[in-house]
């Protein structure tokens, strides 16, 4: 493979030999079953860094340097990507940060873990054998700790321990598939949103415990509440549009359509036909719970889909036993009693009573016994 290690750079002109010539003296001639390059990805840093790049560029070939406007570290991030995949063919790029933070010792063991198959391997501090550093106050110990437990809890995916750290290597289709959403996150949520997204398209994520040590020289970039803010709002609203774009909302559309098909037809029998509006919308229910079962069988339920057709017509049969129930007794229940309370004038509204009654019914009843999904695969 051709594995390209990405370091973005601002400012970090005393850094950079030091990471480069242990990586290119001591890990590299380790390496022997791929082909190892460094690509610095440099936003124009007043402090000469590209200067330095350029002298490292002389002594060693498997160098290239990336330039552009300062965006952000997410910003930096995709553009030296894409120019790794274009101009370099990588098949793998690690990201690794410039301030000796990241121990280039653990280089191998993150490509043992591509060549098992994972398709991103992240660093993590937080796992056995991973750590952050010991003389670090409490309080920055603790905000540490809490912040990736919040990531993981709000996402709710517990398997991946480091969400917020920059020591990873990935497989460049990861990158190409991602790369489209990645562009609005231009600074440190890159890293998390990044892994988030690679994570909910079911590519395999694997980890490697590292020991992260503080930077000794240069100073940080990052902008703590800046940083907090963003992080916040990214996993907050990823997972509301989880939610509502998730088995949920498919769930309403699938639903609506099968509301419009019970309305149009309960319309018709009541206003041409002159039936009751309690026969008329068992009726109009029946044709409802018909394409109910079929879209969601195909689309909302999808991962557990049915696939015999014997097990089709069982599980059809259970739908409409287990949907006329409530179809019968809630809602057609709802626009019958309320038909012999207060007349047949307002029967439209009784049939939205009823159905948004049965909505709650329904859904619980689907979750819990038509697509059972099968338990969580640990990862
Ligand atoms: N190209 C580029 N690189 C950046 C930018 N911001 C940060 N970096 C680099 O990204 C890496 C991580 O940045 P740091 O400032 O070390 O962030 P950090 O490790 O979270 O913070 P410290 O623990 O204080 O070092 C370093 O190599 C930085 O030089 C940016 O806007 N553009
Ligand atoms: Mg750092």
């Amino acid at each position: 493979m051709n594995v390209v290690i990405i370091i973005p750079t601002y400012n970090e002109k005393d850094n950079i030999e030091k990471l480069v010539t242990v990586l290119e003296e001591e890990i590299f001639p380790q390496i022997k079953n791929h082909d190892m390059s460094i690509l610095i990805a440099d936003d124009n840093s007043p402090d000469g860094t590209a200067d330095e790049v350029k002298k490292l560029m002389k002594k060693w070939k498997n160098i290239s340097l990336n330039q552009g406007e300062r965006k952000g570290l997410g910003a930096a991030y995709v553009r030296a990507m894409d120019y790794a995949i274009e101009k370099l063919n990588a098949d793998a790029m690690f990201e690794m940060d410039a301030d000796l933070s990241h121990d280039p010792k653990k280089v191998p063991a993150f490509l043992k873990k591509i060549e098992e198959g994972f398709d991103m391997v992240v660093g993590t501090r937080y796992s056995e054998g991973g750590s952050i550093p010991s003389n670090w106050p409490l309080q920055r110990k603790l905000f540490s700790i809490l912040g990736n437990l919040t990531v993981r809890t709000i996402l709710m995916r517990f398997g991946i321990h480091d969400w917020t750290g920059g020591f990873r290597v990935l497989k460049k289709e990861v990158f190409l598939k991602e790369k489209e959403e990645l562009t609005n996150f231009k600074g440190y949520t890159f890293q998390v949103s990044f892994l988030h997204k690679a994570a909910r398209d079911g590519f395999r994520i694997g980890e490697v415990p590292i020991n992260f040590t503080d930077r000794t020289l240069g100073r940080s970039k990052i902008v703590p509440r800046e940083y907090i803010v963003d992080l916040l709002t990214y996993v907050i609203t990823a997972r509301i549009k989880e939610v509502i774009f998730g088995k949920f909302g498919k769930f309403l559309v699938v639903g609506g359509f099968g509301f419009v098909i019970n309305a149009v037809i309960l319309r018709v029998l009541v206003e041409y036909f002159r039936w009751n509006p309690a026969p008329a919308n068992l009726v109009g229910a029946a044709f409802a719970i018909f394409s109910n079962f079929n879209f969601n069988n195909l689309w909302t339920f999808r991962h557990e889909k049915i696939h015999s057709f014997g097990i089709y017509l069982w599980k059809l049969t259970h739908f409409y036993a287990t949907s006329s129930l409530g179809v019968i007794f809630i809602q057609t229940g709802t626009i019958f009693i309320l038909n012999y309370l207060l007349g047949k004038q307002h029967y439209f509204i009784y049939f939205l009573i009823g159905t948004f009654f049965l909505l709650i019914w329904n859904f619980t009843i689907y979750n819990r016994f038509i697509w059972k999904q099968k338990p969580p695969q640990g990862k």
